[in-house]
């Protein structure tokens, strides 16, 4: 009996790929933090992101994930330096077109942690529409966001989460346009992992980065990093340490109910920290990996070149 697309799709198992990589060889330690950095970071003293790129390496130690087992891609930005700064394979890619790189990398190879950095800019402004479409394919990888409510490699323009009246280089009068909210522009998406964090907080950065990485799909972690240089004291609401407030999550949230998560996720600043949504459903890559072993064992036995006449006669 012929079987529907549908059909085959709802044989795909959830957990079709590999939620982790497999396990190194016993001979093969995992990488340590010392290994791990690189180049001395170029940020200015006291930027965010180097909380990031610390947790980032406490985590790779912590799981005891080798060379082999991961990669760092990036877009353009000060956040998205972030591949120079980690010794192992990376990415430093065009503006806003980190996520459908990393996306083919995270297809060809599901058996690698994907982990995608960025700013602002690069995810919500230039990268937005790749921002939404990684989102409802539900890739496999993991999108952390390093927002400083600015542009800020390019010396302060406004950004789509400046809020209104941020004064820019673009917005000299204050910013006029409304920000956006990019938990819920996620979870409008389709995205099924989508969670909240602040540089300012390391362990909570670490259980993010864990809970993502351990996420069959697209996992995206919008992590509050200030940027010193052109928006000091932006999240001090938010930092405790500044006499702002820090707020979990409450812990009867049920982050499966998505109108739930969207009404979370606009409270106003300085808001809920944690998952505010996580669902599971079939990832692109299961889908995918289904087709292809349908279509090989369709061509079973077939020479290349015969694999490709066939095609071609189909075309006809
Ligand atoms: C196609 C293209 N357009 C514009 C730029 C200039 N540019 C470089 S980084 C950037 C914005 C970076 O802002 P964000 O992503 O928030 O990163 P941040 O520097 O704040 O970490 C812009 C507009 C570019 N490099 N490429
Ligand atoms: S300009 Fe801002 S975001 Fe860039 S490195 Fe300096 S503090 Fe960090
Ligand atoms: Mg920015």
């Amino acid at each position: 009996m012929n079987e529907t697309i549908t059909e085959v799709l709802a044989r795909v198992p959830q957990s079709g790929i590999p939620v982790v990589a497999p396990p190194p060889d016993s001979e093969r330690k995992g990488l340590t933090k010392k290994e791990l950095a690189a180049d001395h970071p170029t940020w200015c003293p006291g930027c965010g992101d180097f909380s990031v790129l610390a947790l980032y390496f406490k985590l790779i130690e912590k799981r005891k994930l080798t060379h082999e087992q991961f990669v760092s891609i990036a877009g353009i930005g000060c956040s998205s330096r972030f591949p120079y700064f980690v010794q192992a394979h990376g990415v430093h890619f065009i503006h806003g077109r980190a996520l459908p790189f990393a996306s083919g990398i995270s297809l060809s190879r599901p058996d690698l942690h994907v982990f995608v950095f960025g700013g602002d800019g690069d995810a919500y402004s230039i990268g937005g529409n790749h921002f939404s479409h990684t989102a409802r394919k539900n890739v496999k990888l993991t999108y952390v966001v390093m927002d400083n409510w600015v542009y800020a490699l390019t010396k302060k323009q406004t950004s789509p989460t400046s809020p209104l009246g941020f004064k820019s280089k673009t917005d000299q009068w204050g910013a006029v346009d409304y920000p956006i909210n990019p938990m819920k522009q996620a979870i409008a998406a389709g995205a099924t992992f989508v969670a909240r964090t602040t540089s300012t907080n390391p362990n909570h950065v670490l259980a993010m980065m864990e809970a993502a990485m351990d996420h069959d799909g697209f996992s995206f972690i919008e992590c509050l990093s200030e940027c010193v240089e052109f928006y000091e004291g932006a999240f001090d609401a938010a930092n405790p340490r500044k006499g702002g407030m820090f707020k979990e999550i409450p812990k009867d949230h049920d982050a499966t109910d998505e109108q739930a998560a969207y009404q979370l996720a606009g409270t106003d600043f300085p808001g809920y920290f944690g998952i505010l949504y996580k669902i599971n459903k079939p990832t692109k890559n299961a889908k995918e990996t289904e087709i292809n072993r349908g279509m090989m064992e369709k061509v079973k036995g077939l020479k290349d070149w015969q694999i490709l006449q066939k095609n071609f006669d189909r075309l006809k």
